[in-house]
C-alpha cells in the first residue's frame, strides 16, 4: 500500500554501444529486472554526436568529453527507463564504480567490464539527472505506467 501511495521513482539507464555489440542487453536487462524494478521505456538509438553532447554536457570540459561524445554516437545504444523504489541510487550500485577496475565484483562494470573508456552502461547520478535525461531520451507518451497495468492484470 505504501509503495503504492509513494510517487514512483524513475532513472535514465543506457547500454551503451560496446555493451550491445558485446552482447551484453539481456544480461544488463536481467540484474535490473531480477532485482524488482520495473522497465517503463525501452528503444534502440544510434544517438548523434549532437545529442551524445547534450546527454554528457556536464563533463564537456573533461579531456575525454570529446571521446567520450565519439563513442556513444558510435553504434545502436539502449536506452531504458527503470522504476521503483530507491532505483537511482540503487541502479548505480548494480552498475558499479564508473572505472571498471574499481568496480566490486558482483556489479555489471566489476564483472562486465575492464577499461573506464568502455564500462558499458550509463545511469543516472541523481534525481535531477534522471529527470533531464529521461526528457532528453524520451517523450512522456513513451513511458508506461506499471501500476495501472500490474492491477489490471491481478484483477
Ligand atoms: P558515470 O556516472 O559512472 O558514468 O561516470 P561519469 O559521469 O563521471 O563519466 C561518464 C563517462 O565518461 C564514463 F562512463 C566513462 C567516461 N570517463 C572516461 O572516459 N574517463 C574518465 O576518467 C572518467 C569518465
Amino acid at each position: 500500500q505504501e509503495a503504492h501511495a509513494a510517487q514512483m521513482e524513475q532513472t535514465f539507464i543506457a547500454i551503451k554501444p560496446d555493451g550491445v555489440q558485446r552482447g551484453l542487453i539481456s544480461e544488463i536487462v536481467s540484474r535490473f529486472e531480477r532485482k524488482g524494478f520495473k522497465l517503463v521505456a525501452i528503444k534502440v538509438v544510434v544517438p548523434s554526436k549532437e545529442f551524445a553532447q547534450k546527454h554528457y554536457h556536464d563533463l564537456k570540459e573533461r579531456p575525454f568529453f570529446n571521446g567520450l561524445c565519439d563513442f556513444l554516437s558510435s553504434g545502436p545504444v539502449i536506452a531504458m527507463v527503470w522504476e521503483g523504489e530507491g532505483v537511482i541510487k540503487y541502479g548505480r550500485k548494480l552498475i558499479g564504480a564508473t572505472d571498471p577496475q574499481k568496480s566490486e565484483p558482483g556489479t555489471i562494470r566489476g564483472d562486465l567490464a575492464v577499461v573506464v573508456g568502455r564500462n558499458i552502461i550509463h545511469g543516472s547520478d541523481g534525481p535531477e539527472t534522471a529527470k533531464d535525461e529521461i526528457n532528453l531520451w524520451f517523450k512522456p507518451e513513451d513511458l508506461v505506467p506499471h501500476k495501472e497495468w500490474d492491477v489490471i492484470i491481478a484483477r
